[in-house]
């Protein structure tokens, strides 16, 4: 497999549907695709960007009646000429060209190698890359304006700003270096650039403890006793009759996920077993199950009857839960006193899942704990891969400093620079070695 191939994928979804597309890239594009389409025009007198329609030919014989448009190199989304063939979205149909274009010299195209190519042809650096796979996977209007802010380019004008103070620092301490003989040069000119460049990695680096919730959502786990109402409030929160609620205690076994966007953010409710102490089999696993999703939970709401006085077990687990709500459940039929007297580290809700009482202030409260108060900056960091690499940064960063402290040599202190120069670097794909870069186009769908 070369990057000089000419390559070729169906770039809709698979499945029946309206439309359905065929792209190719490469040098061969076009003379490729020439075998298959009879127009007004032939496909190489086609100027860029316009539509031609005409029919598509397998060995002379009509197959679809279709629309076609070409890009050629270098201004097209990979850099190469493509073509793009729209045709009827039949499943079958699409397959059938495909194969031909396979045989007239194209090869199938690996997950994300569009996209990879656009990046090593300059189009666009690795921040903007990984930001085209977030947009298709992005699941609400905040996952979905972060990963167009980082398409557009957003991340990487911030992390240029920050490279260039560094370079800056980086260039004083050289020249001090090749001057040193005949000129004095007070290394500490280049302090204010370091610092400078800490904080602003610093405050990129506290973005994703945020951003990785805008990324990839959290999970909010319902738990609590069996007939508090945890299937209720699910139901409330869905807005829908997902689970089956009755006033039978045990009644919900297994753990029932559902995904609901809070305002913005993908969250996956869990609804779970009540935990009791059971001699059943199948309860016990649904405990099991339940305790599961408790820990992995961002936030766990841990739900009670209210209009029942507490009972020691339950104020023993509610003190076991960490990162919790405590959810005073059927505040319609009267809150019982005991509840105020309780002493708990987490926050108190009052509601009704029954008549939606208090609903909207638990979605508010959820919201503020998962994301702050604030309103959010566009500029932030929603990837692993990034947070490490600007980790290593503020360490490169942080030991410049404390060199320069030491008044140690400039070399010593250009040495700690230029990895965190480096660090940052791999981030819009300066430095990043082809097996990071397999990793990253791995995960793409084919096509894309
Ligand atoms: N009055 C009142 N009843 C409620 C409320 N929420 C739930 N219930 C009732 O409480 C009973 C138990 O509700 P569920 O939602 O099934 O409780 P659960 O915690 O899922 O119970 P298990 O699945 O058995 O663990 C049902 O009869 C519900 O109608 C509420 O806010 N007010
Ligand atoms: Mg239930």
């Amino acid at each position: 497999m070369s990057d000089k191939d000419t390559i070729a994928a169906i770039a809709t979804a698979p499945g029946e549907g309206a439309i359905g597309i065929i792209r190719l890239s490469g040098p061969d594009a076009i003379s490729i695709s020439e075998h298959f389409f009879r127009g007004k025009i032939p496909l190489s007198h086609l100027p860029s960007r316009q539509l031609s329609f005409g029919h598509l030919c397998i060995q002379g014989r009509a197959f679809d009646k279709i629309l076609v448009s070409i890009r050629r190199a270098p201004n097209s989304f990979t850099g190469e000429d493509t073509v793009e063939f729209n045709c009827h979205g039949g499943p079958f149909l699409l397959r059938r060209i495909l194969e031909a274009i396979f045989q007239a010299g194209a090869r199938p195209a690996a997950p994300g190698e569009f996209t990879k190519r656009a990046f090593l042809n300059g189009k666009m650096d690795l921040s903007q890359a990984e930001a085209v796979a977030d947009m298709i996977t992005a699941k609400t209007d905040l996952s979905l304006q972060s990963a167009f802010f980082q398409l557009r380019g957003g991340l990487h004008r911030r992390f240029k700003k920050i490279a260039e103070s560094i370079r800056q620092a980086v260039m004083l301490l050289e020249v001090g270096l090749d001057f040193s003989e005949d000129v004095e040069i007070d290394f500490e000119m280049a302090k204010p650039s370091i610092s400078q460049a800490l904080t602003d990695i610093e405050s990129l680096i506290l973005s994703y403890e945020h951003g990785k919730i805008i990324r990839e959502g959290a999970v909010v786990t319902l738990a609590g006793q069996p007939n508090v109402g945890k299937s209720s409030l699910l139901n409330r929160l869905l807005e829908e009759d997902r689970a089956i609620v009755t006033d039978i205690p045990g009644t919900t076994r297994d753990t029932i996920e559902e995904q609901i966007d809070l305002d913005g953010i993908a969250v996956t409710l869990v609804d779970t077993a009540g935990i009791r102490e059971t001699y059943d089999p199948v309860e016990r696993e649904g405990t099991r199950r339940s305790q599961q999703f408790i820990d992995r939970a961002a936030i766990v709401l841990y739900i009670v009857d209210g209009s029942l006085p507490p009972s020691s077990r339950e104020l023993d687990n509610i003190r076991r839960v960490d990162r919790a709500f405590l959810v005073l459940n059927k505040s319609d039929l009267g809150l019982c006193k005991g509840w105020q007297a309780v002493q708990s580290r987490h926050p108190q809700i009052a509601l009704s899942a029954k008549t939606g009482d208090g609903i909207s202030f638990l979605r508010g409260r959820l919201r503020e704990t998962l994301l702050g108060k604030s309103d959010l900056p566009t500029e932030i960091v929603t990837k692993e891969r990034h947070l490490l690499a600007l980790q290593q940064t503020a360490s490169g960063l942080f030991q410049a400093l404390q060199s320069l402290e030491l008044g140690n040599p400039g070399e010593i202190i250009a040495m700690d620079l230029r990895i965190a120069l480096d660090a940052l670097a791999s981030i819009i794909g300066h430095t990043t070695p082809d097996d990071i870069l397999d990793q990253i186009f791995k995960t793409f769908c084919i096509g894309k």
